[in-house]
């Protein structure tokens, strides 16, 4: 079989890519190892930059987004306890973040590819990328037992974090850039209303600590964990106590506890593979780079590469132009770059390093009173976090 495209991956980044491509008349296949259950399942982000959505209005399947999403106009520091407003308006930060889950995003572009009739390719296994130094690349994989081969002019590499495709850069040309944090985050999810108007990141003695929210009756509240916590350990009311202690008794609503429909930890890391791109292979969001979640970067990193990557296909199909794809890796590394910075200079102020010492931790609480009292330190943490113009 042949198609133009092999998007490997039916994440975000994947979905995303195959409904603008085939909107800009782009034939395309994506060939996902999971089962749709499974990915429509999976949860994990839930702010998205103005950039995504616009992305996402481009694709067509903005119209749930702007019915259930949340916008906020501002997100909330709670240190020690005592809240500190981030106001994007009052910042002359011209922008806003939507709360709308991930998964729900995954949900839409599903929808939308079934209901044009070119459904992902659900469990396909064993997927192999060939031949990506020539202009004939393929890709095989086993599908019900019977072994298939894709023949194709590209393949995008949207297979997240534990894919198969940022191991296809020869190990001689590629790099990646780590950086391992000592600690995770134990997530819950529950039915119930949010303690605050707003996301609050909370930096406390004990730990770092997150409220966020899925909608008005959904909340999504994480706390840090050493490395080693075992999920068993923390039934529901010792969460809540651990929850209720870090993030204080000043936010606007009283904190509701109830019992979690998802509980999960979830390690934290920063990493970039560079390239994006070798041949005819083109790396997007996690199967490139992972960041921390604590600057929210993750899911909108992944739109944006795939903004600049549908534009270089549709200049390559459309126009003959291969000049964008020639410059998708740097452009797309620009911003990585940027959002990678962002995410880890969060995570490094707001949680706790074991192996700190009190010089650093001296260094945490003074750059806390310095963003408590500057406008410029309040404007650049705004600007990053509700996401930074595209180049
Ligand atoms: P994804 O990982 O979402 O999708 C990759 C897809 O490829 C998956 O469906 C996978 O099954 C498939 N795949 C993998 N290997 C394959 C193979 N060999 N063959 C075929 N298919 C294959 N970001 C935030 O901004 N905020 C958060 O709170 C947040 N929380 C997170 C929590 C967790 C536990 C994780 C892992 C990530 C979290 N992220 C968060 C980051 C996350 O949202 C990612 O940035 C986002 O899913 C990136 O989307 P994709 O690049 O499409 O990768
Ligand atoms: C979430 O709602 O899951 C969330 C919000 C903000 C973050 C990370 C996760 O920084």
């Amino acid at each position: 079989m042949r198609t133009q495209i092999v998007i490997i991956g039916a994440g975000p980044a994947g979905l995303l890519l195959s409904q603008l491509l085939l909107r800009a008349g782009i034939e395309n296949i994506v060939l996902e190892q999971r089962s749709r259950a499974h990915v429509e399942g999976r949860i994990r982000a839930g702010v998205l930059e103005q950039g995504t959505v616009e992305m996402l209005e481009r694709a067509g399947v903005a119209e749930r987004l702007h019915r259930e999403g949340l916008i906020h106009r501002g997100v909330t520091l709670a240190i020690e306890g005592e809240l500190l407003e981030i106001d994007f308006d009052r910042l002359g930060v011209a922008a806003s973040v939507t709360i709308y889950g991930q998964t729900e995003i995954v949900k839409d572009l599903i929808e939308a590819a079934v209901a044009r009739g070119q459904p992902p390719l659900f469990e396909a296994a064993d997927i192999a990328i060939h031949d990506i130094e020539s202009e004939r690349p393929f890709v095989t994989y086993v599908k019900d037992g019977e072994p298939q081969r894709l023949d194709c002019d590209f393949v995008a590499g949207c297979d997240g974090q534990h894919g198969v495709s940022h191991a296809r850069i020869p190990a001689d040309i590629r790099k990646r850039f780590e950086r391992i944090y000592p600690f995770g985050w134990l997530g819950i999810m529950a039915d119930v209303p949010p303690c605050h108007d707003e996301i609050v990141y909370a930096s406390h003695e004990r730990g770092f600590a997150l409220a966020s929210m899925r909608s008005l009756t959904r909340s999504r509240y994480y706390i840090q964990v050493p490395l080693d916590e075992k999920i068993e350990d923390w039934p529901d009311e010792r969460f809540w106590r651990e929850f209720a202690r870090r993030i204080g008794s000043n936010t606007k609503h009283p904190l509701t506890t109830g019992s979690s429909i998802e509980k999960s930890i979830a390690p934290l890391r920063s990493s970039v593979t560079e390239p994006m791109r070798h041949g005819r292979l083109l790396l997007a969001g996690d199967a490139a780079h992972i960041v921390p979640p604590t600057g929210a970067k993750g899911l909108n990193l992944a739109v944006s590469d795939i903004r600049f990557l549908s534009e270089a296909f549709v200049a390559f199909y459309h126009d003959g132009s291969t000049a964008p794809l020639d410059a998708y890796s740097g452009k797309a590394l620009s911003r990585v770059w940027k959002a990678e910075r962002f995410s880890w200079w969060l995570t490094t102020l707001l949680h706790r390093f074991p192996d700190a010492d009190a010089f650093t931790r001296k260094m945490q609480m003074a750059e806390l009173d310095y963003l408590r009292h500057s406008r410029a330190a309040q404007t650049a943490l705004a600007e990053n976090y509700v996401g930074l113009a595209l180049d």
